[in-house]
Protein backbone atom coordinates (compact mmCIF):
# COMPACT_ATOMS: atom_id res chain seq x y z
CA UNK A 1 0.00 0.00 0.00
CA UNK A 2 0.94 3.48 -0.80
CA UNK A 3 0.02 6.69 0.47
CA UNK A 4 -0.39 10.47 -1.14
CA UNK A 5 -0.34 13.12 1.26
CA UNK A 6 -4.17 14.55 -0.71
CA UNK A 7 -6.91 16.82 0.03
CA UNK A 8 -8.95 16.85 1.98
CA UNK A 9 -6.85 13.06 3.45
CA UNK A 10 -4.40 11.01 2.59
CA UNK A 11 -5.29 8.73 -0.45
CA UNK A 12 -4.24 4.93 0.10
CA UNK A 13 -3.50 2.63 -2.87
CA UNK A 14 -2.34 -0.32 -4.28
CA UNK A 15 0.05 0.49 -7.10
CA UNK A 16 -1.00 -2.95 -8.96
CA UNK A 17 -4.69 -1.41 -8.97
CA UNK A 18 -3.86 1.43 -9.83
CA UNK A 19 -4.01 3.53 -13.46
CA UNK A 20 -3.48 6.87 -14.75
CA UNK A 21 -5.76 8.75 -16.82
CA UNK A 22 -4.65 11.39 -18.77
CA UNK A 23 -7.54 13.51 -20.44
CA UNK A 24 -8.03 15.32 -23.54
CA UNK A 25 -4.14 16.62 -23.67
CA UNK A 26 -5.09 17.37 -27.61
CA UNK A 27 -3.91 20.57 -30.12
CA UNK A 28 -7.15 21.14 -30.44
CA UNK A 29 -7.50 21.68 -27.36
CA UNK A 30 -3.97 23.54 -26.65
CA UNK A 31 -3.01 25.02 -29.38
CA UNK A 32 -3.66 28.18 -31.39
CA UNK A 33 -6.54 27.97 -34.40
CA UNK A 34 -8.15 24.23 -32.75
CA UNK A 35 -11.69 23.46 -31.02
CA UNK A 36 -10.54 25.62 -27.68
CA UNK A 37 -9.41 28.92 -30.11
CA UNK A 38 -12.60 28.54 -32.13
CA UNK A 39 -14.83 29.30 -28.87
CA UNK A 40 -12.41 32.16 -27.71
CA UNK A 41 -11.05 30.28 -25.33
CA UNK A 42 -7.42 31.42 -24.62
CA UNK A 43 -5.10 28.40 -25.10
CA UNK A 44 -1.95 29.60 -23.86
CA UNK A 45 -3.14 28.85 -20.13
CA UNK A 46 -3.59 25.14 -20.50
CA UNK A 47 -0.05 24.76 -22.21
CA UNK A 48 1.61 25.65 -19.08
CA UNK A 49 0.62 22.46 -17.97
CA UNK A 50 2.33 20.45 -20.37
CA UNK A 51 5.93 19.95 -18.54
CA UNK A 52 3.96 19.31 -15.88
CA UNK A 53 1.54 16.70 -16.90
CA UNK A 54 4.98 15.20 -18.56
CA UNK A 55 6.51 14.85 -15.23
CA UNK A 56 3.59 12.52 -14.02
CA UNK A 57 3.60 10.97 -16.99
CA UNK A 58 7.29 9.79 -15.88
CA UNK A 59 6.43 8.93 -12.50
CA UNK A 60 3.81 6.35 -13.79
CA UNK A 61 5.81 5.17 -16.42
CA UNK A 62 8.90 4.64 -13.88
CA UNK A 63 6.58 3.06 -11.83
CA UNK A 64 5.50 0.73 -14.57
CA UNK A 65 1.66 1.53 -13.72
CA UNK A 66 -0.90 1.73 -16.82
CA UNK A 67 -1.64 4.91 -18.98
CA UNK A 68 -4.61 5.72 -20.41
CA UNK A 69 -4.79 8.78 -23.14
CA UNK A 70 -7.71 10.10 -24.21
CA UNK A 71 -8.94 11.91 -26.89
CA UNK A 72 -12.41 14.00 -27.54
CA UNK A 73 -12.58 13.31 -31.15
CA UNK A 74 -15.26 12.12 -33.74
CA UNK A 75 -15.89 10.31 -36.99
CA UNK A 76 -15.54 11.87 -40.38
CA UNK A 77 -19.01 11.52 -41.03
CA UNK A 78 -19.53 12.84 -37.55
CA UNK A 79 -22.27 10.41 -37.08
CA UNK A 80 -21.10 9.86 -33.70
CA UNK A 81 -21.66 14.26 -33.23
CA UNK A 82 -24.81 15.01 -31.93
CA UNK A 83 -26.07 18.17 -33.64
CA UNK A 84 -26.91 19.22 -30.28
CA UNK A 85 -23.25 19.97 -30.29
CA UNK A 86 -21.79 20.79 -33.33
CA UNK A 87 -24.39 23.46 -33.08
CA UNK A 88 -23.76 24.64 -29.82
CA UNK A 89 -22.97 27.91 -29.24
CA UNK A 90 -21.27 30.56 -32.16
CA UNK A 91 -17.59 29.36 -32.33
CA UNK A 92 -15.32 30.32 -34.98
CA UNK A 93 -15.48 26.98 -36.86
CA UNK A 94 -17.48 24.13 -35.69
CA UNK A 95 -16.47 20.32 -35.54
CA UNK A 96 -15.74 18.95 -38.64
CA UNK A 97 -14.73 22.23 -40.32
CA UNK A 98 -11.57 22.48 -42.00
CA UNK A 99 -8.85 24.58 -39.66
CA UNK A 100 -5.32 25.02 -39.54
CA UNK A 101 -5.02 21.86 -38.01
CA UNK A 102 -7.08 20.03 -39.83
CA UNK A 103 -10.92 19.36 -39.50
CA UNK A 104 -11.72 20.23 -36.14
CA UNK A 105 -11.87 17.23 -33.16
CA UNK A 106 -12.19 15.01 -36.41
CA UNK A 107 -9.90 11.23 -35.62
CA UNK A 108 -6.72 11.21 -37.26
CA UNK A 109 -6.74 15.04 -38.29
CA UNK A 110 -3.34 16.47 -36.52
CA UNK A 111 -5.63 18.56 -33.94
CA UNK A 112 -7.12 15.83 -32.47
CA UNK A 113 -3.58 13.88 -31.54
CA UNK A 114 -2.49 14.53 -28.46
CA UNK A 115 0.61 17.64 -28.19
CA UNK A 116 3.83 15.57 -29.17
CA UNK A 117 5.51 16.31 -25.65
CA UNK A 118 2.61 14.02 -24.26
CA UNK A 119 2.79 11.30 -26.99
CA UNK A 120 1.57 7.84 -25.82
CA UNK A 121 4.69 5.54 -25.55
CA UNK A 122 4.08 1.88 -26.58
CA UNK A 123 2.02 0.01 -24.43
CA UNK A 124 -0.10 3.17 -23.64
CA UNK A 125 -3.93 2.96 -24.74
CA UNK A 126 -5.31 5.50 -26.50
CA UNK A 127 -8.81 5.84 -26.20
CA UNK A 128 -11.28 8.23 -28.85
CA UNK A 129 -14.46 9.55 -26.98
CA UNK A 130 -17.02 11.07 -28.28
CA UNK A 131 -18.24 12.46 -25.23
CA UNK A 132 -17.34 14.99 -22.27
CA UNK A 133 -17.02 11.74 -19.89
CA UNK A 134 -14.57 9.03 -21.04
CA UNK A 135 -16.96 6.56 -20.38
CA UNK A 136 -19.97 7.08 -22.41
CA UNK A 137 -19.58 5.30 -25.82
CA UNK A 138 -15.79 3.68 -25.16
CA UNK A 139 -14.78 0.36 -23.70
CA UNK A 140 -12.86 2.05 -20.58
CA UNK A 141 -15.17 0.07 -18.35
CA UNK A 142 -14.01 -3.27 -19.97
CA UNK A 143 -10.47 -2.11 -20.04
CA UNK A 144 -10.03 -0.99 -16.76
CA UNK A 145 -11.71 -4.25 -15.10
CA UNK A 146 -9.41 -6.57 -17.28
CA UNK A 147 -6.78 -5.14 -15.75
CA UNK A 148 -8.25 -5.36 -12.04
CA UNK A 149 -7.87 -1.57 -11.81
CA UNK A 150 -9.26 -0.23 -8.58
CA UNK A 151 -7.75 3.06 -7.82
CA UNK A 152 -7.55 6.39 -10.81
CA UNK A 153 -5.47 9.15 -10.83
CA UNK A 154 -6.23 12.23 -13.17
CA UNK A 155 -4.96 14.83 -14.92
CA UNK A 156 -5.57 16.50 -18.40
CA UNK A 157 -7.99 19.25 -19.74
CA UNK A 158 -10.26 21.11 -19.25
CA UNK A 159 -10.92 20.04 -15.52
CA UNK A 160 -14.59 21.17 -15.30
CA UNK A 161 -15.54 19.95 -18.34
CA UNK A 162 -13.87 16.17 -19.50
CA UNK A 163 -12.29 15.78 -16.30
CA UNK A 164 -14.35 16.26 -13.93
CA UNK A 165 -17.37 14.12 -16.11
CA UNK A 166 -14.51 11.26 -16.12
CA UNK A 167 -13.91 11.76 -12.76
CA UNK A 168 -18.16 12.04 -11.49
CA UNK A 169 -18.62 8.89 -13.72
CA UNK A 170 -15.63 6.98 -12.76
CA UNK A 171 -16.84 7.76 -9.09
CA UNK A 172 -20.35 6.84 -9.41
CA UNK A 173 -18.54 3.01 -11.06
CA UNK A 174 -17.03 2.58 -7.94
CA UNK A 175 -13.09 3.58 -8.39
CA UNK A 176 -11.05 5.40 -5.84
CA UNK A 177 -10.42 8.67 -7.93
CA UNK A 178 -7.77 11.53 -7.07
CA UNK A 179 -7.13 14.46 -9.39
CA UNK A 180 -3.18 16.13 -10.03
CA UNK A 181 -3.65 19.80 -9.07
CA UNK A 182 -1.42 21.02 -11.05
CA UNK A 183 -1.47 18.57 -14.21
CA UNK A 184 -4.78 20.43 -15.40
CA UNK A 185 -6.39 22.93 -16.45
CA UNK A 186 -9.57 24.92 -17.14
CA UNK A 187 -9.53 27.83 -19.61
CA UNK A 188 -11.74 30.12 -16.51
CA UNK A 189 -9.43 29.54 -13.45
CA UNK A 190 -12.00 30.31 -11.51
CA UNK A 191 -13.72 26.75 -12.66
CA UNK A 192 -10.82 25.09 -12.18
CA UNK A 193 -10.53 26.17 -8.26
CA UNK A 194 -14.50 25.84 -7.85
CA UNK A 195 -14.01 22.01 -9.41
CA UNK A 196 -11.11 20.92 -7.20
CA UNK A 197 -12.72 22.57 -4.21
CA UNK A 198 -16.15 20.10 -5.18
CA UNK A 199 -14.49 16.99 -6.00
CA UNK A 200 -12.70 17.00 -2.37
CA UNK A 201 -15.76 18.36 -0.51
CA UNK A 202 -18.08 16.66 1.69
CA UNK A 203 -15.55 13.93 2.44
CA UNK A 204 -13.99 13.48 -0.85
CA UNK A 205 -17.71 13.66 -2.76
CA UNK A 206 -16.16 13.09 -6.02
CA UNK A 207 -12.61 12.25 -5.06
CA UNK A 208 -9.22 13.41 -3.77
CA UNK A 209 -6.80 15.95 -5.32
CA UNK A 210 -2.88 16.57 -4.63
CA UNK A 211 -0.15 17.93 -6.27
CA UNK A 212 2.31 16.06 -9.32
CA UNK A 213 5.16 16.02 -6.31
CA UNK A 214 2.84 14.36 -3.32
CA UNK A 215 2.26 11.60 -6.20
CA UNK A 216 5.51 11.28 -7.22
CA UNK A 217 6.61 11.01 -3.69
CA UNK A 218 4.45 8.37 -2.93
CA UNK A 219 4.86 6.26 -6.19
CA UNK A 220 8.84 6.60 -5.23
CA UNK A 221 7.85 5.30 -1.59
C1 LIG B 1 -14.13 20.61 -23.75
C2 LIG B 1 -12.66 18.99 -22.76
N1 LIG B 1 -13.84 21.56 -22.86
N2 LIG B 1 -11.72 18.11 -23.09
N3 LIG B 1 -13.49 19.42 -23.75
O1 LIG B 1 -14.96 20.83 -24.61
O2 LIG B 1 -12.76 19.42 -21.63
Amino acid sequence: MKIIAAQPFDFTFEPAHTALIVIDMQRDFIEPGGFGATLGNDVGLLKKIVPTVARLLAAFRAAGLPIIHTRECHRSDLSDCPPAKRGRGTPSLRIGDPGPMGRILIAGEPGADIVPELAAKPGEIVLDKPGKGAFYATPLSAILAERGITHLVFAGVTTEVCVQTTMREANDRGFECLLAEDATESYFPEFKKAALDMIRAQGAIVGWTATVDQVERALRS
